[in-house]
C-alpha cells in the first residue's frame, strides 16, 4: 500500500497537491480539514464544537480527528492507500496513526512536507480568504494564530518521521505543476 503524509504549514499547498496526486496514483484523500468542515456544514454536535476552535485558529482535540480517521480507515478497507492531508498534526497524533496502520498490517511510506516562507502563506490565505467563505482565512491574527499552532505543535511531527528515515522536504513556492512533478519524483521512489 502507498500511505503518504503530506505535510506543511497552513496554506502550503497540501489541499491543492493532494487533488492531483489522488488522481495520479488513485489513493483515498483524507483531509482532516475537509473532514472536519464536513461535520460543521452538517451542523453535528461534533462540528459545532470544532468550529469554535478552528475559527480561533486553534487546533481541535487529538481524540477528536484521531477517531474520524478510525473511521475513515474502516470505511476503506479496499483502498489501494491513502493520502493524509493535514494529519497527524502532533506527535501523539502520529504516534495514533502508526498504531492505526499496523493493527491493519500496513505503515507509513513516507512524509512530504512542503516548505514555504511565512510572508508566501500569509499571502495565500488571505487571498483564498476573499472568496472561499473561510472565517479562519479572512483575518491576520487568526492566520497568525495557525502559524503559531503549527510551530509550536505540528512542526515537531516532521522530527518524528525523521526519526523513521521517512521525511523529505519538498520546495512549495512556484509553478504548482512543477512542485507536483517534484513530488512525484519523491512517491516514486518508495
Ligand atoms: P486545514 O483544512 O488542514 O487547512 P490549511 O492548513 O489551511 O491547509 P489547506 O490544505 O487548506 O491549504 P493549501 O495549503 O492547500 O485545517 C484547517 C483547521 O482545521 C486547522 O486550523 C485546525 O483548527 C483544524 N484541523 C485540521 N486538521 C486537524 C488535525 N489533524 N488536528 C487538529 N486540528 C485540525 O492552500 C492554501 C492556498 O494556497 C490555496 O488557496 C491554494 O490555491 C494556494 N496555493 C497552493 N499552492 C500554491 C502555489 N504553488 N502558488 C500559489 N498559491 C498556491
Amino acid at each position: 500500500m502507498l500511505n503518504l503524509v503530506l505535510f506543511g504549514p497552513p496554506g502550503a499547498g497540501k489541499g491543492t497537491q493532494s487533488q492531483k496526486l489522488i488522481d495520479k496514483y488513485q489513493l483515498v484523500h483524507l483531509s482532516t480539514g475537509d473532514i472536519l468542515r464536513a461535520e460543521i456544514a452538517a451542523g453535528t454536535e461534533l462540528g459545532l464544537e470544532a468550529k469554535k476552535l478552528m475559527d480561533q485558529g486553534v487546533l481541535v482535540p487529538d481524540e477528536v480527528v484521531i477517531g474520524m480517521i478510525s473511521n475513515k480507515l474502516d470505511a476503506n478497507v479496499d483502498a489501494k492507500g491513502f493520502i493524509f492531508d493535514g494529519f497527524p498534526r502532533t506527535v501523539a497524533q502520529a504516534e495514533a496513526l502508526d498504531q492505526l496502520l499496523t493493527s491493519k498490517n500496513t505503515a507509513i511510506s513516507g512524509m512530504i512536507a512542503l516548505e514555504v516562507e511565512n510572508e508566501e502563506l500569509k499571502k495565500r490565505l488571505l487571498l483564498r480568504g476573499k472568496d472561499s467563505g473561510r472565517a479562519d482565512d479572512q483575518n491576520p491574527e487568526i492566520i497568525q494564530k495557525r502559524i503559531d499552532e503549527y510551530n509550536n505543535k505540528t512542526a515537531p511531527v516532521a522530527n518524528y518521521y525523521k526519526g523513521q528515515d521517512k521525511f523529505t522536504g519538498v520546495y512549495g513556492i512556484g509553478v504548482i505543476e512543477e512542485i507536483f512533478n517534484n513530488i512525484c519524483t519523491v512517491v516514486d521512489s518508495y
